[in-house]
C-alpha cells in the first residue's frame, strides 16, 4: 500500500504540531503505525492523500452515525455558509436545535451549547458544584470526560495510554475533590457515599462506557446511582457525548429509562462540526449566567453552521425506523463477528451500533479487566486490518461505530478481513 504522501505529511506536521497531531490518539502510537492524512470522506469510507480508501469504523470518534458527508446535511450547511458563519449574536437555529434536544432528551429541560465535549462536561460539573454548594465529584475508572484538569484522574481513551494515572501539569490540589472508583462497583459507590455523602456534588458516568473500550453497566447499576444520588442530595450527570443519539434517539437515558439531573452531549449533536451541549433540570440550569451566579461562556458557542448540521442530522435520525434498521443490521453483524472470533481468546462487547473487540480471554466489565487485554495483539490486528483497507478505532480502549452507511458488502468484507487477520 502506497503511504509516501502521508508519511511525508506526518514528518512536516511534526515540525509544527506536537506529535504531528491535534489530538494524541490520532498519532497511532499505541498501534505502532504512522497516521493517515485524509483527503476526503463519504458514507462508510475515508480516502487518504495517497489515494487509499478505507472502510471507516472510527467515524470521527462516533460523529457520523449517518455516514460521512450526508447529502442533506451538506446541502443545508452550504446554504447556511452563504449567510455568514458566526455572529456572536443569537440565531433562531440555536433555539431549533435546543428544542430538538429537549424533545428527545426530556430530562434536558434547558440546554446550552458549547464547542467541545470537554467544555460541556467542565461546565456541567461547575454547575453541579454551584447548585449543591459541594465540591466532591465521583467518576469511574476508565471513563473519559474530556481533558479538564480535575477529570484527568484514572481516565480512559488517550489518557489510558499515558503511564501516569492522569496527566502531568495538573496540581494535586486540582484533583483532590475528584474520586474515581471502579465502574459497576456498587459496594465502592456505597462506601464513598457513607464516608463523604454530604460533600458529594455529583456522580458523573458514561452510562455505557466507551473510553476503556465498550463496557456495559451491570443490570440495575444506573438506577442504583439514581437512587443513591437522590438519597444524598447529590446530582447525577450522564456523559452522553458518545451514547447521545447513538444507542437510541434518546441516548442511554432513553434506552435504559434512567433520567439524570444533567446530561452532556457531543459528537452526533454537532453533525460533524465543533459543537456539544449540556443541559438538565430548569432549577439547576437557572443558576447559569446571565440568570444566575455560575459563569460559563464561549465565543463560538451555538455556532449557526454547527447548529444547522446538528438540526439536519437529528431530523434524519428521527425518521421512523432509523434506529430499528441500524440495530437490526448491527445485531446481525455482531452475531457473525462473534462466530469469527470464537476460540480466539477475545471478547466482543457491544450495544446497538457500538462495539469493541478485546484481546482478552476473560470478560471485560471494568477498566481493570480492560487493562488485562493484550495491547500488542491489538496493535498487530489494527495494522493487519489497515493493510486490508479497514480503519478501526486505533486503540484497545476505544469503541468502533457502525453507521447507516455501512453496507452489507462493507460488513462482509470486514468479517472476512478479521478472519484473515486473526
Ligand atoms: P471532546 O472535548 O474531545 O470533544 O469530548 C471529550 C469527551 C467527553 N466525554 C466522552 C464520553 C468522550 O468520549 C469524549 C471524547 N471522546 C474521545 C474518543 N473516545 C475523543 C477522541 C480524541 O480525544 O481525539
Amino acid at each position: 500500500m502506497k503511504r509516501e504522501l502521508s508519511i511525508q505529511a506526518f514528518k512536516t506536521a511534526s515540525q509544527y504540531i506536537p506529535g504531528g497531531v491535534n489530538s494524541p490518539v490520532r498519532a497511532l502510537r499505541s498501534v505502532g503505525e504512522t497516521p493517515l492524512f485524509i483527503q476526503r470522506a463519504n458514507k462508510s469510507k475515508v480516502t487518504d492523500i495517497d489515494g487509499n480508501e478505507f472502510i471507516d469504523f472510527c467515524q470521527s470518534w462516533g460523529v457520523f452515525i449517518l455516514g460521512h458527508s450526508h447529502p442533506q446535511v451538506k446541502k443545508a450547511v452550504k446554504k447556511a455558509v452563504g449567510n455568514g458563519t458566526s455572529y456572536g449574536i443569537p440565531t433562531v437555529q440555536e433555539t431549533t436545535l435546543a428544542q430538538l434536544v429537549n424533545r428527545f432528551f426530556p430530562s434536558m429541560e434547558k440546554v446550552r451549547f458549547v464547542s467541545s465535549g470537554t467544555e460541556a462536561v467542565m461546565s456541567a460539573i461547575r454547575l453541579a458544584r454551584g447548585y449543591t454548594g459541594r465540591n466532591i465529584i465521583i467518576k469511574f475508572d476508565g471513563c473519559y470526560h474530556g481533558h479538564a484538569d480535575h477529570l484527568l484522574v484514572s481516565a480512559g481513551s488517550g489518557v489510558a495510554n499515558l503511564n501516569a494515572s492522569s496527566s502531568s501539569g495538573v496540581p494535586v490540589d486540582f484533583t483532590k475533590y475528584t474520586i474515581s472508583i471502579p465502574y459497576n462497583d456498587e459496594a465502592a459507590v456505597r462506601a464513598v457515599f457513607e464516608k463523604e455523602g454530604d460533600g458529594i456534588a455529583a456522580v458523573i458516568i458514561e452510562p455505557v462506557a466507551a473510553n476503556m473500550g465498550i463496557v456495559l453497566p451491570n443490570d440495575g447499576f444506573l438506577s442504583f446511582l439514581r437512587d443513591i444520588t437522590h438519597r444524598y442530595g447529590s446530582l447525577l450527570i450522564f456523559d452522553e457525548v458518545i451514547t447521545g443519539f447513538r444507542v437510541s434517539l434518546g441516548g442511554a437515558q432513553g434506552r435504559f429509562g434512567v433520567a439524570p439531573d444533567l446530561t452532556t452531549l457531543g459528537k452526533i449533536v454537532g453533525g460533524g462540526f465543533p459543537a456539544a451541549a449540556f443541559g438538565g433540570r430548569n432549577d439547576i440550569m437557572a443558576l447559569l449566567a446571565p440568570e444566575g451566579p455560575v459563569y460559563q461562556a464561549g465565543t463560538l458557542s451555538g455556532n449557526p453552521i454547527a447548529m444547522t448540521a446538528g438540526i439536519e442530522t437529528i431530523k434524519l435520525l428521527s425518521e421512523p425506523s432509523f434506529y430499528e434498521d441500524l440495530e437490526k443490521k448491527s445485531n446481525d453483524f455482531i452475531e457473525e463477528l462473534q462466530f469469527v472470533i470464537s476460540g480466539k481468546e477475545m471478547q466482543l462487547n457491544h450495544i446497538g451500533s457500538l462495539f469493541t473487540l478485546f484481546f482478552n480471554p476473560n470478560e471485560v466489565h471494568s477498566f481493570e479487566d480492560a487493562k488485562q487485554s493484550d495491547q500488542e495483539r491489538f496493535a498487530r490486528f489494527f495494522r493487519k486490518l489497515l493493510a486490508r483497507n479497514i480503519y478501526i478505532s486505533p486503540s484497545q480502549f476505544e469503541a468502533n461505530f457502525i453507521s447507516a452507511a455501512h453496507s452489507r458488502k462493507d460488513l462482509d468484507y470486514f468479517l472476512k478481513a478479521v478472519k484473515k487477520s486473526l
